[in-house]
Parts: structure tokens; C-alpha cells; sequence
């Protein structure tokens, strides 16, 4: 199924656009998972099974696999075999290279690992972005305003006619004749999301920001959704991985997770 289709029939089968980040961070799990043979697979097959009823997607940051090194890549690919079938899963790597290594990148986490969807940083242009885009079925997010304060740095930036995230956003449209684009807008920057989504009605946002950075589900559901009420995934990760560090934790971070998938749904249009 194409990637834009599937995209919404995930988030209308579940009632959910949160998407549930996998940031796992060996140090912060329950002591008692720390005698398992893989302390974080076990950590992860708990969350996912306490939240994949409230999740439309599960996206897992890379990095925190890539950190301890063999076995976290392992423990990566095992973690995506555990996310349910309804649910996505997008691989966060935040990729882009030549196209030659581009393409390998897009082997590594389509192909071998199975994702569904990843994040793709453009700054090596159209070149850097355009072997992510060849398979329909899979979605590529692309970075156009990140959440965090050095987003002010460049994204910003003008020719003196628009923001270079504007740049990103019109040009990342002309690179959708596949229809699996989608941008990264930052749930901490509600004006700009408005901005994007005028822009871009109809592509498909990943929306990082809420929960642990604080964005305002409020906002960012009335300016991030498209006009049905959809097309954008939310994503918060240590808020609900997190969500007590007490032998409660799967019950807390299915508690989260269900009042953020409610709180999502209560600002749909
Ligand atoms: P929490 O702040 O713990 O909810 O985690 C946010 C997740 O979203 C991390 O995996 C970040 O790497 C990711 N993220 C951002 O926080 N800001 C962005 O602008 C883009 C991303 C992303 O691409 O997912």
C-alpha cells in the first residue's frame, strides 16, 4: 500500500495520531530489566505492548541503538519486529548523503531493518534525498523546522523573499510525484506549523515537540492537522517511556500515552 494511504488508514483504524518514541536509554530502565540478557529489547517490548493500543506509529531514534554499538543494532532490529503490524514504525536517523551512499542508507533502513518510514536531513539537496523517495510504500520525513533552539540558526535564514524552511517545504512538494514525502515541523514552533500547512495541505507531517519539550498539543493539533484533522503523526518519547521511573512504569507509560492520544484527538478538526 502507498505510503500516504496507509499513513491515513493507520490513523483512522486506530483513533491516534501519536506516534510513540523508542529514545531508550539503557541507564534510565527499571533496575530489575537490567539482569535480562537484552535490558533494553525487554524494556522496549514492554512499552510497546502497554501503548501500541494508543499509537498510530512507533518511531525509533537510531542513535540510541547505534550507542552501544553490535548489540545495539541488534536490539534496534528487534524492536521493530515487536511493534505490532497496524502500528508504523519509522527508523529516525536523520539520513542524507551523495547519492551513491544515500542509497545504502535507504538499503540499511527500508530493506534490512523494515521501517516504514525515516527521517532525511535535505541539506545535501535533491540528489541526497531522491534514493529515499524511489519505493511508494515507504515514507520519507523531511527535516524543515526542527524543535530544538538551533533551529533558529539556519532554517530561518531568508533571500529576503521566504525562509529557507519555506524553500524546503515548496521544493520537497515538487520532489512528492510518489506522494511519501512528509516534513518535520516542531511542535514548539505553533506559528510556523500554521505557516507549513498552508503551504503544504496535503503532505504528511511528523510533529515532534510535545511532551519532554514542552510544545502545546493545542496548538500544534490546530495548526499541524490538515483540513480533515489529519495527516500528521505526534510524536513524544521520554514522556512516556518515562513516565514513572517506580515498578508502575507500564502502567504509567500506558497512562500517558492514552491521555496523549486523547488530548491529540480532542483538538482534531
Ligand atoms: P522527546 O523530546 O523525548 O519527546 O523526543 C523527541 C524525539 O523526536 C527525539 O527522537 C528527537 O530526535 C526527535 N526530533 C525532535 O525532537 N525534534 C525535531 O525537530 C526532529 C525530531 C525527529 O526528526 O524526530
Amino acid at each position: 500500500m502507498a505510503f500516504k494511504e496507509k499513513l491515513l488508514s493507520v490513523i483512522e483504524s486506530q483513533n491516534s495520531l501519536l506516534c510513540v518514541g523508542l529514545d531508550t536509554d539503557i541507564e534510565r530502565i527499571p533496575e530489575h530489566l537490567k539482569s535480562e540478557s537484552d535490558p533494553v529489547l525487554a524494556f522496549n517490548r514492554e512499552i510497546i505492548e502497554a501503548t501500541a493500543e494508543y499509537a498510530a506509529a512507533f518511531k525509533i531514534n537510531t542513535a540510541f541503538y547505534e550507542a552501544r554499538g553490535v548489540q545495539g543494532w541488534q536490539t534496534l532490529q528487534d524492536t521493530l519486529d515487536a511493534i505490532p503490524p497496524y502500528c508504523l514504525t519509522i527508523a529516525d536517523a536523520k539520513r542524507g548523503d551523495i547519492g551513491n551512499t544515500s542509497r545504502m542508507y535507504a538499503k540499511s533502513l527500508f530493506e534490512v531493518l523494515g521501517a516504514d518510514a525515516i527521517t532525511v536531513n535535505p541539506y545535501m539537496g535533491h540528489d541526497s534525498v531522491r534514493p529515499f523517495l524511489e519505493d511508494p510504500d515507504k515514507g520519507v520525513f523531511i527535516l524543515c523546522v526542527t524543535s530544538n533552539p538551533g533551529s533558529q540558526d539556519f532554517q530561518r535564514i531568508s533571500d529576503g523573499q521566504s525562509p529557507l524552511y519555506k524553500k524546503i517545504a515548496l521544493t520537497v512538494q515538487q520532489w512528492n510525484d510518489k506522494s511519501n514525502c512528509g516534513l518535520v515541523v516542531g511542535a514548539t514552533h505553533p506559528q510556523e506549523l500554521a505557516e507549513v500547512r498552508s503551504w503544504v495541505p496535503d503532505m504528511p507531517f511528523l510533529i515532534p515537540g510535545i511532551g519532554a519539550q514542552g510544545g502545546d498539543i493545542e496548538l500544534a493539533v490546530r495548526n499541524g492537522t490538515d483540513v480533515q484533522g489529519t495527516n500528521a503523526l505526534f510524536n513524544s518519547s521520554r514522556a512516556i517511556l518515562y513516565a514513572s521511573s517506580g515498578p508502575e512504569y507500564k502502567s504509567a507509560a500506558a497512562s500517558v500515552a492514552s491521555k496523549t492520544r486523547n488530548e491529540l484527538n480532542r483538538y482534531r478538526k
